[in-house]
């Protein structure tokens, strides 16, 4: 299974971006993320088997415990190239960094070849390309967008379930197999 670990922005979040993403332009070369899946990744895992998940759930639940509830808001905008549009997070950056190590490192050391590290860039993405498109005009149409802050009380892991055909910009469904709190 495909698995990923994130924050999960609460219903309030959510609506916030929804209204400022049904303001935004419509264009079949974009396909919008679904409500229901938003997220931010903290640590990608890719394909995991059976056998490492109950120590990664474990070391989750380790993470998670080690580190203390915080403070994120959505903020702005942002592209990668011309394949996906986004918004991006501020508030106490520094905790979901650390976050996001610890779970990257519980992922490694529960036996899951983890990429090397990248620089760690908090997005929640809203649209990916189906085809070449520009997208400074979204990025410029929400780059002001700054939502309410909210506290980050929970760590989760989500299965990222491919729809099949590969078409370009097609969406997963994506399913929570586990939460833990932040106790630190
Ligand atoms: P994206 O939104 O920028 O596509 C589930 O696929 C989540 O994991 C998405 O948030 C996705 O980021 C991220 N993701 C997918 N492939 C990844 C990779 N190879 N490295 C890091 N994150 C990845």
């Amino acid at each position: 299974m495909r698995l990923f670990a994130a924050v999960l922005p609460p219903p309030a979040a959510v609506a916030e971006l929804r209204e400022v993403v049904q303001g935004l332009p419509h264009d079949e070369a974009l396909r919008w993320t679904a409500q229901e899946g938003w997220h931010f990744t903290l640590a990608f895992m890719g394909e995991v088997g059976e056998g490492p998940l109950p120590e990664l759930q474990v070391r989750l639940e380790r993470a998670a415990g080690r580190t203390a509830p915080f403070v994120l808001r959505l903020h702005g905008s942002g592209r990668f190239a011309h394949r996906a549009l986004w918004t991006g997070a501020a508030g106490d950056l520094d905790t979901l960094r650390l976050l996001a190590e610890r779970a990257d490192a519980a992922a490694r050391r529960s036996g899951i070849p983890m990429e090397q590290h990248r620089s760690y860039h908090p997005h929640l993405t809203v649209a990916r390309a189906r085809t070449e498109v520009d997208l400074r005009p979204y990025v410029e149409a929400f780059a002001g967008f700054e939502g309410t802050p909210w506290p980050v009380e929970e760590l989760h892991l989500v299965r990222s379930n491919l729809p099949g055909g590969g078409a370009p910009g097609a969406q997963p469904r994506y399913e929570v197999v586990g939460s833990w709190r932040l106790r630190g």
